[in-house]
């Protein structure tokens, strides 16, 4: 058995003021009840949502695994038309299907060109709809990044990773489980780049995870018209306990020369970090030619090396 849960702070009917100086500053998530999300709490149903943007292709993950896991890519990625997509999400017997029947889908939605710099704005892929969500005021405009919608059948759960960006995720519809580990977890969530391998946290595989028995667990549930602060480096799992209908929105709170100016997802590792894992990952080439035990003991003495840097022991 690890620690215990420990539920995700609320905090009911705050102003962004109160957010700015005595929420954000703390570096911890926190669940935000009864802000003004605007009239898409009411308006965006799945009719209105058809009838504006139903003609726009999206492209989903689509699987029949509801873990949906980017590791072992247990989905396939489909180009739908939206209006398609919310009427099979909803749903959990499909008469026209990819898979099968009972399949799964999850919308990101991307930029226009996502390989390129382009990254998600709802107000320019979806401008008709962009005005009904009230993006609080939390940070600088000229800090924002980027809006993406997060749509979901239910019991779809997104692996459990981080983004190097603050971010708020606004739950217009639906319920949603939100997980959440502190950075300081890192040794303990197996991580493979910014997601950890351990797929089931709800069941993991102890023999392989057994460290992530002691990550320390942040747990709440979010209902219709919620929103979370997830700050940066801080590891998230979510669980649409419902059909969702959601967007986020990432923003930069550090000197923009950090970001990597070619991550149109804001989860690229900053430049000087993505540098020094590069490093670490040099420095194990460098020992491959040493004898199995002299490779161990100089990998033991590098842990130890970078070890006594770790501010939170
Ligand atoms: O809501 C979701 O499904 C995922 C949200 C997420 O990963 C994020 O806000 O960074």
């Amino acid at each position: 058995m690890g620690p215990s849960v420990v539920p995700i702070p609320t905090f009911t009917n705050i102003s962004a003021d109160y957010f700015r100086k005595h929420i954000y500053p703390q570096r911890f998530p926190a669940l935000l009840r009864n802000i003004d999300i605007g009239e898409c709490s009411n308006k965006w149903t799945a009719d209105y949502l058809t009838e504006k943007i139903g003609d726009s292709n999206v492209k989903v993950h689509v699987s029949i695994n509801p873990k949906m896991n980017f590791t072992e890519k247990n989905f396939v990625y489909k180009t739908l038309l939206f209006g398609e997509l919310l009427k099979r999400a909803q749903k959990v017997k499909q008469d026209l299907f990819f898979l099968s029947p009972s399949e799964f889908y999850y919308l990101r939605s991307l930029g226009a060109d996502p390989r390129g710099r382009d990254v998600a704005d709802i107000k320019k892929q979806f401008p008709s709809i962009a005005e009904d969500i009230n993006i609080p005021d939390f940070f600088q405009k000229e800090d924002f990044f980027s809006s993406v919608f997060r749509i979901g059948s239910p019991g779809v759960q997104l692996w459990t990773h981080y983004d190097v960006m603050d971010n708020i995720l606004i739950q217009v519809r639906g319920r949603k489980r939100m997980v959440l580990y502190s950075p300081d977890e890192a040794l303990n969530m197996y991580l493979t780049g910014d997601k950890s391998q351990v797929l089931d946290i709800d069941d993991p595989d102890v023999e392989r995870f057994p460290k992530f028995l002691s990550a320390q667990r942040h747990e709440c549930v979010m209902n219709s018209g919620d929103i979370i602060f997830i700050p940066a480096l801080w590891f998230h799992n979510t669980l649409a306990l419902e059909f969702g209908i959601a967007v986020n929105i990432f923003w930069r709170h550090l000197n923009y020369e950090l970001y990597d100016k070619n991550d149109p997802y804001g989860n690229k590792d900053l430049i000087p970090a993505s540098r020094a894992l590069q490093m670490a990952g040099n420095s194990v080439k460098a020992l491959s030619t040493l004898p199995e035990e002299y490779k161990d003991f100089y990998i033991r003495r590098i842990i130890s090396m970078l070890e006594s840097n770790i501010k939170n022991k």
